[in-house]
């Protein structure tokens, strides 16, 4: 099923979120709304905390290959190594529609997590999929993409979510 995207300025998405002990059914089912609702935004990744559920769940699709879709479901994800170098992309996030701004994060980093049958993973990320990642546990911690800005900048880009939130309570979009 298809979830709503919480909007910034929203306390749920700034919140610590809680680890997932067991996978239960209703976690294997959040997990599966999740993907179909990233699929349908579009996105390459989705945090709980952004369908207001805050427990410490991802999903990503590393899109391969196009041809080749590879989603995959992160419990409890972990960095426990990252690059000392660093790269910078345009990042924008679902939950802040058309606002985007370069973020500098380590270009590689190692995951630890477990996988949706429970069993413990892990996997070292590259290049976008490193950014996606990195940027989808910073949610799980009430961190946001905007939280790297300068005050100025990111005080503007929550005074235009406070009006889209505004527009759409009345039905203007
Ligand atoms: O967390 C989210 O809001 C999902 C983001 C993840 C993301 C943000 C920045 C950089 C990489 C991933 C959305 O997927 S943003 C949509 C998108 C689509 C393709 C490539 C990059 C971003
Ligand atoms: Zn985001």
């Amino acid at each position: 099923m298809i979830r709503p995207i919480l909007i910034h300025p929203d306390p749920r998405l700034k919140k610590l979120c809680d680890p997932v002990t067991q996978v239960t059914e209703d976690m294997a089912k959040l997990a599966r709304d999740m993907l179909e609702t990233m699929y349908d935004a579009p996105g390459i990744g989705l945090a709980a905390p952004q369908v207001a559920v805050t427990r410490r769940l991802i999903v990503m699709d590393c899109m391969k290959a196009p041809e080749a879709p590879r989603s995959l479901i992160l419990f409890n994800p972990t960095v426990t190594w990252s690059s000392s170098e660093l790269s910078t992309y345009e990042e924008g996030c679902l939950s802040i529609p058309e606002q985007y701004a370069d973020v500098e994060r380590p270009n590689a980093v190692t995951v630890t997590w477990m996988d949706e049958t429970g069993a413990a993973r892990e996997e070292t990320f590259t290049g976008l999929w490193a950014t996606c990642v990195q940027h989808e546990i910073d949610h799980l911690n009430g961190k946001l993409f905007i939280d790297y800005l300068g005050l100025m900048k990111r005080q503007m880009i929550t005074r235009k979510m406070e009006k889209l939130k505004r527009e759409m309570a009345r039905g203007a979009r």
